[in-house]
């Protein structure tokens, strides 16, 4: 660690490191130095994301354009360059590291209280805002058809009849839960492809611990976890927002009964988001952003569960049931949408401009 901290323009001497944060892809470490400063690194995981050169260009060129907009440098990810003078180190075993200055004075929540929420929605919001003239075309889409949940249905399926963990057996009511949404699962791809949803310059995983706090006035301050900018749907970044941050338990909660859908963080995030996104999204973005919700609680469910069907090869585990009960939180959490699917709507309504 301390042969790939000497690759970075420290202020001081590196004096404490450990692993850090709940994500689930990246290796991300708290670094301390000699002059006090704080500092994440991390070692971007490159069997998720094949192409490294290009996610880092791509963030080079986003938090460029984001640091033109913002008010304050602590809004925006800063990326601490190498001795060399760039913007990320690749070592001898071919892994690629980066290096972030701590956002000074941050919070990082996986819970929200209303508020936190309402704020994370605002910042959000504002972060697409920010990128809608963002020339597209130039970033490169880091994992192909990241939010095509038709093709994570195709993995899916392929993980139940390869079985090579023999857990197939083990998720039967899972399964059935799966492909009894099969249908529903091209419901916002099908609109896309008919220029009905417009492509935008999206986050694509906007899960409330992708976003850091101010720790004494509790505003939203800064997005982070910007290896998904690529294209995408609106209506994905304010569900994804919904499937991890409007649930009463964690994501990886093993007791069902404490798992479902708040309706007051629903209504919240909605007003922080929509109010952030101002007049820029189209009647037909609106009216789709609860099928968002739940598209991304039911395609993260599916991912989870191909994932343990296949072995734990994609998130990080911390226990042998943590991709199973993870999705099984989402598949609970889905089934509460449908419950509520028609209040969920007149929620977000209230905020429409
Ligand atoms: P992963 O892809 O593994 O989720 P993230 O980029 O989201 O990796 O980083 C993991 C965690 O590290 C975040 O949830 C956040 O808590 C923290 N983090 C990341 N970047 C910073 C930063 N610049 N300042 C403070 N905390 C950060
Ligand atoms: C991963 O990287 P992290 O932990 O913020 C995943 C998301 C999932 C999320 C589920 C690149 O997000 O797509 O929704 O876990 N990121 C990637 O918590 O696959
Ligand atoms: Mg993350």
């Amino acid at each position: 660690m301390l042969t790939i901290l000497s690759q970075f323009k420290l202020d001081g001497k590196p004096i404490f490191h450990q692993r850090y944060g709940n994500g689930h892809i990246n290796s991300s470490y708290l670094v301390v130095d000699s002059t006090a400063r704080e500092y994440i690194l991390q070692k971007i995981n490159c069997s998720v994301f094949r192409d490294p050169d290009s996610l880092m260009n791509n963030i080079v060129a986003v938090t460029k354009h984001l640091r033109s907009r913002a008010a304050h440098e602590r809004e925006v990810l800063q990326l601490i360059p190498t001795v060399d003078g760039k913007d990320w180190f690749v070592d001898e075993e071919n892994e690629y590291w980066r290096l972030y200055a701590f956002v000074a004075d941050s919070i990082c929540l996986d819970m929200a209280t209303p508020n936190d929420f309402r704020e994370s929605g605002f910042a959000f919001g504002m972060f697409q805002r920010h990128l809608s003239d963002f020339p597209a075309h130039t970033l490169v889409e880091t994992i192909a058809g990241f939010h095509d949940t038709p093709k994570r249905y195709d993995a899916l399926k392929k993980a139940i009849e390869a079985d090579v963990c023999e857990r197939v057996q083990l998720v039967q009511k899972e399964i059935e839960f799966a492909l009894a949404r099969h249908e529903y699962a091209s419901t916002l791809t099908d609109l896309q492809k008919q220029g009905e949803l417009p492509l935008r310059v999206t986050h694509n995983d906007t899960k409330l611990n992708n976003i850091l706090f101010d720790r004494s006035t509790r505003k939203a301050l800064c997005v982070v976890d910007l290896d998904t900018v690529m294209p995408g749907l609106s209506v994905n970044d304010f569900g994804d927002s919904i499937r991890f941050g409007a649930s009463t338990a964690v994501e990886d909660e093993q007791d069902l009964e404490k798992v479902t859908l708040s309706l007051p963080l629903l209504e919240t995030y909605a007003e922080g988001f929509l109010s952030a996104c101002g007049n820029s999204l189209t009647e037909c973005e609106i009216l789709h952003l609860r099928d968002g919700a739940k598209m991304m609680t039911l395609e993260c469910g599916v991912r989870f569960l191909t994932d343990y069907l296949s072995g734990d090869t994609y998130f990080h585990i911390k226990r042998e049931t943590h991709n199973l009960d993870r999705c099984r939180t989402q598949f609970k959490l889905v089934a509460e949408m449908e419950k509520n699917w028609e209040e969920m709507q007149r929620l977000i309504m209230k905020f429409k401009n």
